[in-house]
């Protein structure tokens, strides 16, 4: 990527900071952790990092319950270690981008206490969503919409006299109410949150729930089934304005500071929609993550991403997994259930060897697409999910709110396997607090200390693979050019010199002349690609 758009083509590494690295022995990640830690992010060779929520929280939602913008949590340590940790990455040559939270606050956040605070038709309680329930005795919600974690998307407040009260609408979990965003306080504050971040070093801001913001004044209900014809809270026409302010805001700092959004919507063109010109720089394409391990569909995703963002200018990105979503390596493992990316089913049979062998694949696959990656911290170590968490142990509200029926996210976000042979890996010091999430005891081949050097494993490949991508002029954002293939295989042209093939087929597939190959994601088999292999090729 050049100095100048460096987001356009940029591999973006994401740290989940409670799980990253925990420098204190307390059991959480910290910043001191990361920073210890920057070393090995820089010889991996990506160009940012972006960070999950480090502020104030109660942790309801692993952070995503704010209770203050402005702040790191303690637990993390100060925000004079996150201007350093900005500082000391940049000077490693990596940016950073700051998760912020603008569509709910933790019930902590002072703006919420103030609303409980003064009862029913005060001001305090315009900032958010206050409604009297329905039924007789306003015990039943003021609509049916649910929240994504499981149940009513209201939970109903106790007056300050003691007496049942209001529900206020909280789309994720009830210690997280949704903000008003027609109310200008609610605009002015997240600008202000934006300029702190970027006062701060910050080159960029991801853009949480960025579809959900705005909601239909008029709060009607969804339809019994089928999709409604105007969403009363996705993706509504009237959250680009907001973004459009946002875009002003950044470009009025120098170095190209960037908004990521992540924005749930399936219609390529509406997704399109949040990358004009002055709206966001970029945003997730969680293509890849509702997409089985299929030619067709595989190449059908591709083609959709990048015709969807070419009318708009933007640059595509490229997803296989995060801290919400079933671990790459298990989810390709899946292969009797079909696909399942939200981690929603406890005990599918998976193999795991197999899912690896995809994971390897996909990741030079989407290395070599046009565009910008994002890698989630522990897939450059092809970690799987931990599916074997005690319930007593498990901290998502998306398990806490569905009494375990939805096993949740936790399975994804177990603490980083360093070194040694067993917990805690590394993640902390010998003779420190348990981890916050017990990492699985067969985890010591898998570490960081015990991939380095071994060119068979998937850290030495991701390595290769980066630096390779550094290297090459043809990777990054630009044109694409696929070449005509057997069934069951990828191939493509990035330029002329540069040729990405991927065998999905169940059989070898003799490769396409070339000049000399560069990398391939498994052994191959002479002249030809084995099933589940990717290479990428001299042309
Ligand atoms: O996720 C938003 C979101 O849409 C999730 O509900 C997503 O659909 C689900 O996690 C898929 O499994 C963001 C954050 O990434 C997530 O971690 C937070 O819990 C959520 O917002 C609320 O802030």
């Amino acid at each position: 990527a050049t100095a100048d758009a460096w987001w356009r083509g940029a591999v973006i590494y994401q740290v989940y900071p409670r799980s990253f690295a925990d420098a204190d022995g307390d059991g959480t990640g910290d910043l001191a952790g990361v920073r210890s830690r920057l070393g090995y992010l820089r010889e991996l060779g990506v160009d940012a990092l972006w960070f999950n929520p480090w502020y104030p929280s109660p942790m309801a939602d692993g952070g995503y319950d704010v209770a203050d913008y402005r702040d790191v949590d303690p637990m993390f340590g100060t925000l004079a270690d996150a201007e350093k940790l900005i500082a000391e990455a940049l000077d490693l040559g990596m940016r950073t981008i700051v998760d912020i939270v603008p569509n709910h606050v933790s019930a902590d956040h002072p703006w919420f206490c103030e609303a409980l605070a003064a009862g029913p038709g005060s001001r305090a309680r315009e900032l958010f969503w206050f409604r009297p329930g329905r039924g007789d005795q306003g015990e039943l919600p003021p609509t049916n919409w649910p929240s994504q974690f499981g149940g009513p998307a209201w939970t109903r407040t106790t007056e300050p006299d003691g007496s049942p009260g209001e529900w206020y609408l909280n789309l994720f979990d009830s210690r997280q109410p949704d903000l008003n965003w027609g109310h200008p306080a609610v605009r002015r504050e997240h600008e202000e949150v934006l300029r702190f971040w970027f006062d701060r070093g910050a080159a960029g801001v991801r853009v949480d729930s960025a579809a959900l913001l705005t909601k239909d004044p008029a709060l009607p209900d969804l339809p019994e089934r089928g999709e409604p014809d105007a969403h009363p809270y996705v993706d509504r026409d009237d959250l680009h304005e907001i973004y459009r302010s946002w875009r002003a805001v950044a470009d009025g700092y120098p170095g190209e500071r960037i908004l990521v959004g992540e924005v749930w919507t399936p219609d390529p063109e509406r997704f399109a929609r949040y990358l004009r010109p002055d709206e966001m720089h970029t945003a997730f394409n969680f293509g890849f993550l509702c997409c089985p391990w299929e030619p067709e569909r595989l190449r059908a995703c591709v083609d959709t991403t990048l015709a969807a963002h070419r009318p708009v200018g933007a640059p595509a990105t490229w997803v296989l997994c995060n801290h919400d979503v079933t671990r790459t390596a298990t989810r390709y493992g899946r292969t009797e259930t079909g696909f399942d990316f939200a981690t929603k089913a406890h005990g599918i049979p998976t193999d795991l060897e197999l899912g690896t062998r995809r994971a390897r694949a996909a990741a030079l696959l989407t290395l070599a697409l046009p565009g910008s990656v994002y890698l989630y911290q522990g897939e450059e170590l092809g970690l799987p999910e931990a599916e074997d968490i005690p319930a007593d142990r498990r901290q998502d509200p998306m398990y806490l709110r569905t009494n375990g029926a939805n096993p949740g996210r936790d399975g994804c976000r177990v603490p980083m396997p360093w070194s040694g042979t067993r917990p805690p890996y590394g993640f902390g010091p010998e003779g420190g607090a348990e981890p916050w999430l017990p990492q699985p005891g067969d985890w010591a081949g898998r570490t960081a200390e015990a991939q380095s050097g071994d060119p068979d494993s998937m850290l030495e490949l991701y390595r290769a693979a980066l630096r390779l991508r550094r290297r090459e002029p043809a990777l990054g954002d630009g044109p694409l050019t696929w070449l005509d293939a057997e069934p069951g295989v990828l191939a493509f042209h990035r330029d002329a010199s540069f040729a990405c093939v991927v065998n999905l087929a169940p059989l070898p597939v003799r490769l396409p002349a070339y000049r000399e190959r560069l990398l391939a994601s498994g052994p191959l088999d002479g002249e030809r690609l084995p099933p589940d292999t990717a290479v990428w090729l001299r042309t």
